[in-house]
């Protein structure tokens, strides 16, 4: 079981990760990254309300290179911490994503969580279009060091057909052990005072208690698809504020969790929480 950050939330900077390293994750995720560095959107492009919490974040990144840099220096560290690295990879095209899962198994990366869903590109995420996704994927990973395990972030499916599709693609794609629901939900609005509060007015919305019941369901769906045998792992992603939301998404199928919101409101004291939790659960009568 990973109990880790999600991409996208304090793990931008050296700076963060070597904070996750810190803490009591036993994995440390990368901010998804591109080919080059990359600003990404202009402020403001996240706030959260305790209800909302929306982001244009645009991909903002240090460039792969940089973190498979962290990785190489810290490698020793997160082995004596008994901590995974996972890279996360959004590369714009095709080769873009090849190349950077190429480097990174050079360098000995063994896990990567490739994300084509992002919502804040302009035009539909890859993911959500499956055939196109079908074959971005089947292009990626065809040829792709053996060494590698791939989770896929995937995006929030409201056609349950959808869901059955990817399914069945991901039990045929040997390299793909776990699949992440889900990432944000595209194209929301949030206004205060009357103004929006993202300078690009529309964003991705996660965290919270809709996101939760979302995310449960993608969970529940997912894991029914994939089947008892298919050796594909159903990430919970969403709405985990503590160890009562990761129970409920061991109910519904989950093995590994993510915490986003939680982690960017209340700092890396969350992993402690759930983990005493879990622990509580265990030995109590
Ligand atoms: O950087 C972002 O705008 C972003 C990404 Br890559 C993602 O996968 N999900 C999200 O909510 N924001």
């Amino acid at each position: 079981m990973f109990l880790c950050n999600a991409a996208g939330c304090k793990c931008t900077t050296w700076g963060d990760l070597d904070c996750l390293l810190e803490s009591e994750a036993n994995a440390v995720m990368t901010k998804s990254c591109t080919l080059s560095p990359r600003d990404g959107n202009k402020h403001p492009k996240y706030h959260d309300d305790g209800v909302h919490s929306i982001n244009s974040n645009g991909l903002e990144n240090l460039g792969y290179r940089s973190y498979l840099d962290w990785y190489v220096q810290r490698k020793d560290k997160l082995k004596e911490r008994g901590k995974t690295f996972i890279l996360s990879v959004a590369g714009r095209s095709i080769t873009d994503n090849t190349h950077i899962l190429r480097e990174a198994a050079k360098v000995g990366v063994e896990r990567v969580e490739l994300n084509l869903s992002c919502p804040n590109l302009d035009g539909c995420p890859v993911s959500l279009d499956v055939c196109m996704y079908r074959d971005w994927l089947l292009a990626i990973l065809y040829g792709l060091p053996v060494s590698l395990k791939i989770g896929l972030k995937l995006p929030v499916y409201c056609n349950p057909k959808d869901i059955i599709t990817v399914a069945n693609m991901v039990k045929t794609l040997p390299a793909v052990d776990s699949v992440t629901c889900s990432n944000s939900l595209p194209l929301g609005l949030v206004y205060r005072d009357g103004e929006p509060v993202l300078e690009r007015i529309l964003g991705g919305c996660g965290g919270g208690d809709t996101m939760k019941a979302v995310v449960l369901g993608q969970v529940y769906q997912f894991t029914r698809a994939l089947g008892p045998d298919s050796g594909v792992d159903v990430v919970m992603c969403g709405g985990i504020r503590g160890g009562r939301d990761v129970e409920d998404g061991m109910k519904a199928g989950a093995t590994s969790f993510q915490v986003g919101t939680a982690l960017v409101v209340r700092g890396s004291s969350v992993f402690h929480d759930i983990w005493a939790h879990l622990e509580g659960d265990r030995f109590s009568p």
